[in-house]
């Protein structure tokens, strides 16, 4: 791939940054409902103001510019669109996002648009979400509204941000609304639907003809057997079958994998929402490029005993837990003693980039790869004048960038990279304790003044050094 063409740039979701949680017509969703009234939202945190880029976005295109970027990917809030969920659309909605996407041209940033980050409408959460299928033609309707109104511009689409990894919290970690745990059923469920919502959307997307290209947004939990595991290509199988293939095989190929439905039918994991005619709109949904965020590997080994648990440390400091998973009669995560974690108890492992990415080479050949979010979450302090000095985050995320140009330099058609986050966001479950963005905002001030980090200007002299070199 042609060195200028590649892109750099930053992530945010709607939720997380936007505010204006009820401005100008926009309906209420299940993060608005899960901050405002649960009593599983630990720390008390909303997404009602965040960074309020609803009103400031244009400080914060101008902030991406003069950081050398020239992407943005950002999703689009469906309340907004359509405030129902379904039915009459908003048209103040529509004009945000077109100020967005016009501002993001004027100012020479592409625009990387998202459909869906987690954000549900609170009238199809009360139905059950993406547990029932009807919720499928309503996001294909949701995704045909913004593919008419911005579709003459954006060049870059993806219908779902970690269709696996929202169907995980949501259903087997519980620390997303509507918090279940350990329900295997609803998992493969709303993983099903969001993959065959996204895969009907392409479908509609490309009956447009529209100039651009859609992707689908996937979580690369990377599995990789610890060595000593007694089956480690039986182990990798499945992990590969639970972790990426549903997504990732079904989105690119338009099949669902073949050893899939075996597997879970022998594990008493209900099938029933598996259409035979599903088949088609698989087939003709197939993707034109990957969106893949990339945080962390799984690290696994045999199954020893006891029964399936999720181990999960939302709380960060002071806890000792680490992420992982038991999963009965499949496999489980094991400890490596020579790899750093987080303080959320995740790991931190450069290499995982070059992994997941040569992997989807040698399956998928030479499919265009977009790194969506990378990043490295931290508790920060800053200086008097609101500095921080990030080393910590320069070091690790210098780290993924160097193996994933590496995979780029073997082959992998990777084309692009985003940090996660252009600023500091609204994180899902430690709200503004835990920071990932290159700019920090002081969100004790009323004013929410923007200060951009040591990481900041590391990464404008990284994406000029690319160019230059
Ligand atoms: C990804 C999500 C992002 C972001 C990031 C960090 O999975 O797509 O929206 O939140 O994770 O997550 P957290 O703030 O929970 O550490």
């Amino acid at each position: 791939m042609n060195k200028d063409k590649f892109l750099w740039g930053s992530a945010t979701a709607a939720y997380q940054c936007e505010g204006g949680w009820d401005a100008d017509g926009k309906g209420v969703g299940e993060w608005d409902v899960f901050s405002h009234e649960s009593p599983l939202n630990i720390n008390g945190a909303t997404g009602d103001v965040a960074c309020d880029f609803y009103h400031r976005y244009k400080e914060d295109i101008d902030m991406m510019v003069e950081g050398g970027q020239n992407t943005y990917r950002f999703s689009i809030a469906w309340t907004r669109i359509i405030p129902n969920g379904v039915g009459e659309v908003n048209q103040k909605g529509i004009d945000f996002y077109n100020r967005v996407i016009d501002y993001c041209f004027e100012k020479g940033v592409e625009p990387n648009v998202t459909l869906f980050h987690y954000d549900l409408p609170e009238t199809i959460a009360k139905k059950d979400g993406f547990g029932n299928r009807e919720t499928v033609d309503a996001f294909v309707e949701y995704a045909k509204v913004c593919f008419k109104a911005f579709g003459d511009r954006v060049n870059l689409w993806s219908t779902i941000n970690e269709p696996r990894y929202y169907a995980y919290c949501t259903n087997m970690v519980g620390n997303y609304p509507p918090n279940h745990k350990v329900d295997f059923d609803r998992f493969y469920r709303v993983l099903y639907h969001e993959i065959l919502a996204s895969a009907k959307a392409v479908k509609a997307f490309h009956d447009m003809e529209l100039k651009g290209k859609i992707a689908i947004v996937h979580d690369s939990s990377n599995a990789e057997i610890a060595p000593g595991t007694k089956e480690p290509q039986k182990i990798k199988m499945m992990a590969d079958l639970f972790y990426t293939d549903l997504v990732l095989e079904t989105s690119i190929t338009g099949r669902i994998p073949g050893a899939l439905i075996p597997m879970l039918r022998e594990n008493d994991i209900d099938t029933s929402f598996i259409k035979f005619e599903d088949a088609i709109d698989f087939a003709n949904g197939k993707i034109d490029y990957l969106g893949l965020n990339v945080y962390n590997r799984v690290y696994l080994t045999d199954y020893t005993e006891g029964e399936t648990e999720v181990f999960h440390n939302n709380k960060g400091k002071g806890s000792k837990s680490k992420e992982g998973i038991r999963i009965k009669n499949w496999f489980e995560t094991t400890d490596d003693a020579n790899t750093k974690r987080n303080l959320w108890g995740r790991e931190i492992y450069p290499k995982c980039i070059y992994n997941a990415l040569m992997e989807i080479k040698d399956l998928y050949g030479d499919i265009p790869v977009y790194i969506t979010e990378n990043g490295h979450g931290m508790y920060e302090n800053a200086d008097v004048n609101g500095y921080v000095e990030d080393d910590e985050r320069i070091d690790m995320m210098q780290g993924y960038i160097d193996y994933m140009l590496k995979a780029r330099e073997d082959g992998c058609n990777v084309c692009g990279y985003y940090a996660w986050s252009t600023m500091d966001v609204y994180s899902w479950v430690n709200g503004y304790e835990k920071r990932y963005g290159f700019v920090r905002i002081d969100f004790d001030d009323p004013k929410l003044p923007r200060i951009p980090k040591k990481s900041y200007y590391w990464f404008k002299e990284l994406i000029h050094n690319f160019y230059e070199k």
